[in-house]
């Protein structure tokens, strides 16, 4: 029993080194200066083993979750939905202010400063990852990194 224990750390941390796993990092949930107004969601998406992209979120305690794409059109900021959010094998996808985020409508209004917002992420490929990111107002904005 001892040798078979021995065996099976060391199998463990090789495994854990070689192989990364599909994951989402850091981030914060925008919270809108204009109640009512759309909510955004900011983090960075871990690549797995393989190729795989961002396709849908939902999130419970929205009305409504959507991939954004921001933009410059004629000198204005806009955004777009986007279908598909590529997260390469072993890369990563940062979802920030300016470029792609998940935008989120009717986002439950008591959710203050600090609390955990759930989202669900369905991928092309794998099970969904559920990740939850502290909300921020807009006062506060960006957390310092
Ligand atoms: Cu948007």
């Amino acid at each position: 029993m001892k040798i078979l224990a021995a065996l099976a750390l060391p199998l463990a941390v090789l495994a854990g080194c070689s192989q990364p796993e599909l994951h989402a990092e850091g981030g914060w949930v925008q919270l809108p200066a204009v109640p009512g107004n759309p909510a955004a969601a900011y983090f960075t998406l871990k690549g797995g083993v393989e190729d795989n992209a961002l396709i849908a979120v939902t999130a419970p305690r929205a009305l409504r979750a959507e991939l954004h794409q921001s933009m410059q059109q004629g000198g204005m900021a806009a955004m777009e939905p986007v279908r598909r959010v590529p997260v390469p094998a072993r890369g990563e996808t940062v979802l920030a202010p300016g470029g792609t985020h998940v935008m989120l409508f009717g986002l439950d209004r008591s959710i203050a400063s600090g609390q955990g917002v759930e989202l669900l992420l369905t991928f092309e490929a794998g099970p969904a990852i559920r990740y939850t990111l502290p909300a921020r107002t807009a006062a506060e904005g960006a957390p310092e990194r």
